[in-house]
């Protein structure tokens, strides 16, 4: 019998502040600001709050493809939100995402500022704004929205499932990663069938439906995400593994994972990003060359 089972749970929840593990400094069972704190606000149409997790990336990637095609009215501000130091519950940030999770963007291209939460409801504000990576023919419009759904439902199993218990728990439950290994299992084979028939998971063309799904389970198919990739044998999806190599390769993708990130080699953090050529001369290990000039 393992400690866990011991656990006969009390009539009340009540919170235990020394329970939280990794995240006890942050999680809380109450919405709404900690502190006040006002957003900066950058000179583009498009102002972003964020950090370079899967969730992040899908918006900083959708941004960089956007900019990509042509579209320079995606032209934005990236600005770090450090969710480990709790800048999520600043007043400013609680005001765009009263969810206190990133990312969140406020759209300030018209008269009046638009805030929009949720990374699957900014990836559709971005498609629908310029008219771009959502299709327009209905099944297949339906197909792309039926996956960006499909990810919105299912990366929780994935994140706050799998990742929290197989890598974050102070302790190992077998029936929690059991349960969640199992899931993710599934989910990786419901994409790996998809992507035996099609190159892209509305069809043909590459869309939002992949700009959500890939920073979760294309980084997975890597095994870059909770040293998981051996526990789950990640390489048998063979289909997954060809979906995530090609979309990996995407210009837009490598320096749409570059953004708010803050590990991983000096060259690939650019912590914010405000233009374009940031890429070139931001990035936290040229920072630290013109400061040691
Ligand atoms: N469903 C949300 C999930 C966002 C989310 O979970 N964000 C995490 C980082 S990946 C976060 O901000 N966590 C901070 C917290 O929970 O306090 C979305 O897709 O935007």
């Amino acid at each position: 019998m393992t400690a866990s089972s011991a656990y006969v749970p009390p009539k009340v929840w009540t919170w235990n502040k020394e329970n939280g593990g990794r995240f006890a400094g942050i999680n809380r069972p109450i919405a709404g600001p900690t502190h006040e704190k006002d957003l900066p606000v950058g000179r583009h149409p498009l102002q972003l709050y964020s950090l370079a997790t899967p969730n992040g990336v899908k918006v900083t990637v959708m941004l960089e493809e956007l900019l990509a095609l042509g579209h320079r009215g995606a032209e934005y501000d990236a600005w770090l939100i450090r969710i480990s130091e709790g800048e999520q519950f600043g007043s400013g940030f609680t005001a765009v995402n009263p969810n206190s999770k990133i990312p969140a963007l406020m759209d300030r291209s018209g008269p009046a500022p638009i805030r929009v939460f949720e990374s699957g409801a900014i990836l559709l504000h971005l498609a629908h704004k310029f008219g771009a990576l959502l299709p327009t023919d209905p099944s297949i419009r339906a197909e792309c929205l039926s996956w960006l759904f499909w990810q919105m439902g299912s990366a929780p199993y994935l994140g706050g499932g799998f990742g929290h218990f197989y890598a974050y728990a102070p302790t190992k439950i077998e029936y929690a990663i059991d349960r969640y290994a199992m899931e993710v299992k599934r989910q990786l084979d419901v994409l790996d069938r998809r992507l035996a028939l099609v190159p892209y998971l509305a069809g043909d063309e590459y869309t939002i439906a992949d700009i959500a799904v890939w920073p979760w389970y294309g980084v997975l198919a890597q095994g870059l995400l909770y040293n998981g990739g051996e526990f789950l044998q990640v390489q048998e999806y063979a289909n997954v593994q060809r979906w995530t190599q090609r979309i990996a390769e995407r210009p837009a993708v490598r320096r749409g994972r570059m953004v708010n990130r803050t590990w991983g080699e000096p060259s690939s953090q650019l912590h914010e990003r405000h233009d374009a050529s940031d890429f070139e001369s931001r990035t936290q290990d040229k920072l630290a060359g013109s400061a040691r000039q």
